[in-house]
């Protein structure tokens, strides 16, 4: 018993994370490709400020040399074969098949590339699951038309999503549309490419902008089971699971709204097809006027809603508005009251394997759909020991308590989980520090956080554990 027979075992990626090669073969500059690695990353990625007219091309920024997969990708292939991967997760980078994002023909080049990618997958059985747009729209259309909250991006993201699922709907069957769309309520210069104007409200653009995202998402939807019934598109949420601090009602109120406005939002209106009841305070709370919307949006909205729920899934985290001193965990990225439950990671990320199996519950109970979890995992600075090798055990620690988490909610509470790619299956540049220090990987990856280094890649101990899982559906842990 445990894990159904087809399941999708993984791994994920993500192009601008990983492939480098950032002005290759008419590729043009994506929001990522214009941010800096370190500290002063966090402060972009957070704010809609961000100056976009800086020229990326100045500096060498993390992203544009990645881990050099565009030169790698089947030499990496072979590894994840090697561990017996099911399926792999990765990125189109919108900027290799429309350089500016407002062009009317795509560039052959790029849809060259993703067809060998893809191609190099299915020699070795792995089934591809795509994420149309993963952090890296083109900066052009974050600069001139400022990001997701001008109605246009709709048209621009349809000719992209349409050209790549015309020419790949034959090959590949999982998509998704937006990789953790709700993370424009924290980064949305990261997620939605949004330039600052004066006088605006921040959340009336992100609102703006995740409307747009939500139309631009059912088109996908309908495109591609127009080309080919069989196909799925999951939306793909950033899950964080949010605890009361005490019994208090006050506190347990403001989980249940935090949980609403953070996990569930996005994913009531691309699942449920409408917005959700409380969008109404949500709004009210934040001065947010009414959308502008076009006719048809909402019928739209309604007939082509998401056929599974594809979620990251790293940490949980705890809502306590009475306590002023409240402990606080370091550099969470979700803003950390600390849960004395709990530890955390380098990161101030607090491990959560239990609130893993909460989410399945929450989410299924909720949806009634299929779930698929693909991202998860820790993030840790390995060390390369005397012998050459990685004795990353916290890294399986960490990943065998949450897939024995998955099992029980799978076998015990009777939730349809399809799939788990951890997350960065390879080492590769971190989203929030633009770093390689966080590594997440089976495979090591030598290279610096100023990517210098022989880019050769090393399985660590992690590797041979996550075969034998694969290998054994999940028993051997
Ligand atoms: C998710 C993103 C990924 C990835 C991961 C880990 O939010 O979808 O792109 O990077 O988090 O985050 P980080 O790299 O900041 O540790």
């Amino acid at each position: 018993m445990g894990f159904p027979k087809n399941f999708l075992w993984g791994g994920a990626t993500a192009a601008n994370q990983l492939e480098g090669a950032y002005n290759v073969a008419g590729k043009g500059l994506s929001v990522s490709d214009a941010m800096p690695g370190g500290k002063d990353r966090f402060k972009i990625i957070g704010s809609e400020s961000f100056d976009w007219t800086i020229d990326p091309e100045k500096y060498v920024y993390p992203n544009h040399k990645g881990i050099d997969h565009y030169h790698h990708f089947k030499e990496d292939i072979a590894l994840f074969a090697e561990m017996g991967f099911k399926c792999y997760r990765f990125s189109i980078a919108w900027t290799r098949i429309f350089p500016n994002g407002d062009e009317l023909e795509p560039n052959e080049a790029g849809l060259k590339f993703y067809e060998e990618l893809i191609d190099e997958c299915l020699k070795y059985n792995i089934e591809p699951v795509v994420t149309i747009s993963h952090y890296e729209m083109p900066l052009h259309l974050a600069k001139v038309y400022g990001g997701w909250k001008n109605r246009q991006l709709v048209e621009f993201y349809e000719r992209f999503s349409d050209t790549v699922l015309t020419r790949f709907h034959k090959k590949v069957k999982y998509w998704m549309t937006f990789n953790e769309i709700n993370s424009s309520l924290h980064f949305p210069a990261l997620s939605q490419g949004m330039v600052a104007s004066s006088g605006a409200n921040e959340a009336q653009n992100i609102f703006q902008g995740l409307h747009h995202q939500f139309v631009a998402s059912s088109l996908s939807v309908k495109k591609a089971h127009e080309l080919n019934p069989d196909i799925k598109v999951g939306c793909m949420i950033l899950y964080a699971t949010t605890y009361s601090y005490d019994c208090d009602p006050t506190n347990q109120l403001a989980s249940l709204s935090r949980n609403q406005e953070f996990n569930y939002f996005c994913a009531d209106v691309q699942v449920r097809g409408e917005y959700p009841h409380y969008t109404k305070r949500m709004f009210k709370e934040r001065n947010v006027q009414p959308l502008e919307m076009c006719e048809g949006d909402l019928t739209l909205l309604k007939n082509y809603p998401v056929d599974y729920i594809g979620f990251s899934y790293y940490l949980s985290t705890v809502e306590c508005i009475t306590a002023a001193t409240a402990d606080v965990t370091e550099g969470n990225i979700l803003g950390g009251v600390k849960n004395p439950f709990l530890s955390s990671s380098e990161w101030g990320w607090q491990i959560d394997p239990v609130g893993l199996r909460i989410t399945l519950n929450e989410l299924y109970g909720r949806y009634q759909k299929p779930l698929f979890i693909v991202e998860n995992g820790l993030g840790a600075k390995d060390v390369v020991d005397e012998n050459g090798e990685i004795q990353d055990t916290y890294r399986i620690d960490y990943l065998s308590q949450h897939i024995k988490e998955m099992e029980k909610a799978i076998e015990y509470d009777g939730v349809d989980l399809m799939g788990y790619t951890p997350w960065g299956c390879i080492d590769l540049v971190s989203a929030s520090t633009g770093e390689m220090a966080k590594r997440y990987g089976f495979i090591y990856v030598d290279l610096n956080d100023k990517i210098e280094g022989s880019g050769k890649r090393i399985p660590k101990q992690s590797f041979t554990w996550y075969k034998n899982v694969i290998a054994s559906n999940g028993e051997n842990l």
